[in-house]
């Protein structure tokens, strides 16, 4: 079934990227169409919770635009929605340039109308003439960054622990496993619009059971036992779900904020399944709870200097958050500051925070196979920050050679000339980045780019092997092209002693049958034994989606999973490889 393709280059322009993304638009329904001049621009954060709290305009001065309140709350939620992703919920600047009306009010009414109409060279959409905003929404949004921003509401322990619920206490639980699923070759699967997970039996590819987490529920991390399974969703919604019960169900839940997109616990030796962290966008701040029942036990805020600049930045936004095998630390990646956090959690009434200045706008990232290393793709620069956890210090930044690194939490394997590596694709080209990572074995290697593959073409968002196998699979579900972003390219280690190695194409949409909508393939992820990965077939929610099963060694298709319950399967979570880090 799987055909070659020969090996090309899709060189594409970035605008023309963003565009085409912008016109199939990502398959999730509130997510809106966003389209900017390069790739990143259309993988902006949307802050769709925030866009839905009520908000006033704030204190009116002489010479204020004048809005009624209905048009200020509906201009807000459009801002949340489409703008605070670049420019900051408190308009101060993020990717794009800052807001405020002291800026704002220089240009005028006219200027900021004629801004968003048009667009900017610099990445800024063309809001009114690709359709997506009418005039009369133009017209809005240029009285509305003419007033004050609305603050949302902060989100500290009081407001936390409203929200806290422990449906089953510790002491009710089961003390040992109740049902006889292979526990560490589950896969909890994101049903992203569904607001749900799937937990699915990675040997007889059954659903065991679809749970109700948060909304546009995003990621899941396990616990380092294996027990307990941890899903946070973008309206910062944590559901903690107990895998010895039969069906495996929620014990305990936590909204920690308004906007988050990550959770992780405790896993350094001693402190296995102690605590669990969550961070988030807005507010700007990680918890640390209790990791049997969620109680929340310590806040911290993320606001503060940009590493750089040293200019107060007022919403630094928690990116990846992974925990240390070396020390009992988690590692918070603050995007604007550009500070990867070292939180050591022993004592967590005598917080000690190692803070390492590493680049602006980190976001996703993983270990090294030794798990000593963390790489974290600071993607708007470029970069890749390397820090070794066991001394709490940044070993290297280095330049990956493209357009907006997006490892996910990247793959580790030995390359046949170089050594131990690990591989990051990119949302805006088609290169994928070899990094070597072992600085004792292969020290003139290390932490540099030791060769660059060209995959199917821009727009990719996760790369992935595992120990067992043999070949590297990376995606591309933002590619315009419905070809590339239906398909994933597989590179045979092996082969990467050439200059430039071919990859074969799977056509993993095709082998899923599907033919109504243009479901993209996302997001590979191994079972437990490495001989199998899965890949997600992400179509619209009202649209037959699919998991495709591929064998590793033959790269045929070994199954389809379809249900009506496979609501825009994303993410995939493989219960031992990620507790253990196996990626
Ligand atoms: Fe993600 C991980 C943020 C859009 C699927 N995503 C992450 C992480 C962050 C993040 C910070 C790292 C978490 C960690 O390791 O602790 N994602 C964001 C965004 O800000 C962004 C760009 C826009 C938004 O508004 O959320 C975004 N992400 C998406 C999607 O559209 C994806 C493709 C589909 C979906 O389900 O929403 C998506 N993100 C994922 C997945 C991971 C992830 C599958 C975990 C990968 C892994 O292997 O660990």
């Amino acid at each position: 079934m799987k055909h070659l393709r020969p090996h090309f280059r899709l060189l594409m322009s970035s605008a023309a990227m963003a565009l085409a993304v912008s016109a199939q638009a990502v398959p999730a329904q509130e997510k809106p169409a966003d389209h900017g001049d390069d790739a990143s621009a259309a993988y902006q954060p949307s802050m769709t919770t925030l866009g839905e709290l009520n908000v006033e305009i704030p204190g009116r001065k002489p010479g204020d635009p004048v809005m009624t309140p209905d048009e200020y709350q509906n201009a807000n939620t459009i801002y949340f929605e489409r703008c605070a992703g670049c420019h900051g919920v408190l308009r101060k600047g993020a990717t794009g340039k800052a807001l405020t009306t002291d800026i704002t009010r220089e240009g005028g009414f006219d200027y900021l109308r004629d801004f968003i109409t048009y667009g900017s060279p610099a990445g800024m959409p063309n809001w009114g003439t690709s359709g997506d905003m009418t005039e009369e929404e133009v017209d809005m949004m240029a009285r509305y960054l003419l007033l004050d921003p609305a603050a949302p509401p902060e989100f500290g322990m009081p407001e936390m622990r409203a929200s806290w619920k422990v449906m089953v206490p510790p002491e009710e639980r089961p003390t040992e496993k109740m049902n006889d699923i292979a526990i560490d070759n589950l896969f909890s699967v994101t049903l992203r619009d569904a607001g749900q997970v799937a937990l699915i039996d990675g040997a007889s590819y059954e659903i065991k059971a679809v749970i109700d987490t948060g909304y546009a529920v995003h990621i899941s991390r396990i616990s380092a036992s294996g027990r307990y399974l941890f899903v946070i969703g973008r309206d910062a919604r944590v559901t903690m779900i107990d895998m010895f019960m039969d069906p495996p169900a929620p014990v305990a839940e936590i909204k920690v904020g308004t906007e988050a997109r990550s959770v992780e616990t405790s896993k350094f030796e001693g402190w296995e399944d102690k605590y669990a962290i969550a961070g988030s966008y807005w507010p700007p701040q990680y918890v640390i709870m209790d990791g049997n029942t969620l109680e929340p036990l310590k806040i911290k805020s993320t606001r503060g200097m940009i590493y750089d600049e040293q200019i107060f930045h007022p919403e630094p936004r928690v990116a990846s958050i992974l925990a240390s095998h070396y020390k009992p630390e988690f590692i918070v990646n603050v995007k604007e500051t550009g500070m990867i956090l070292m939180v050591d959690y022993s004592d967590i009434n005598n917080l000690a925070v190692t803070e390492i200045e590493a680049e602006r706008f980190l976001h996703d990232g993983g270990l090294d196979s030794t798990g000593r290393y963390f790489l974290v793709a600071a993607n708007a620069r470029g970069k890749v920050a390397v820090v070794d956890t066991k001394e709490g210090k940044l070993a290297a930044l280095l330049e990956t050679g493209g357009q907006t690194p997006h490892p996910g939490r990247g793959a580790n394997f030995v390359h046949p000339t170089y050594g131990p590596v690990w591989a990051t694709s990119h949302l805006g080209d088609e290169t994928v980045a070899l990094i070597g990572t072992d600085p004792e074995g292969h020290p003139d290697q290390a932490w540099t780019v030791v060769q660059t593959l060209y995959s199917m073409g821009g727009g990719s968002l996760f790369v992935k092997t595992h120990p067992e196998s043999e070949h590297l699979y990376v995606d591309a579900p933002l590619n315009p092209d419905a070809e590339i972003s239906g398909s994933v390219a597989v590179f045979k280690i092996a082969d990467m002693t050439e200059e430039e190695p071919e990859f074969v194409e799977l056509p993993i949409v095709e082998w899923a049958g599907i033919a109504e909508g243009q479901p993209r393939v996302v997001q590979g992820e191994f079972n437990q034994e490495g001989n199998e990965i899965w890949f997600s077939v992400w179509n619209g929610a009202d649209k037959e989606s699919a998991i495709v099963v591929v064998d590793d060694k033959t790269l045929e298709m070994k199954h389809v999973i379809k249900d009506p319950r496979l609501i825009t399967p994303t993410g995939k979570f493989n219960v031992f490889n990620t507790r253990s880090d196996v990626y």
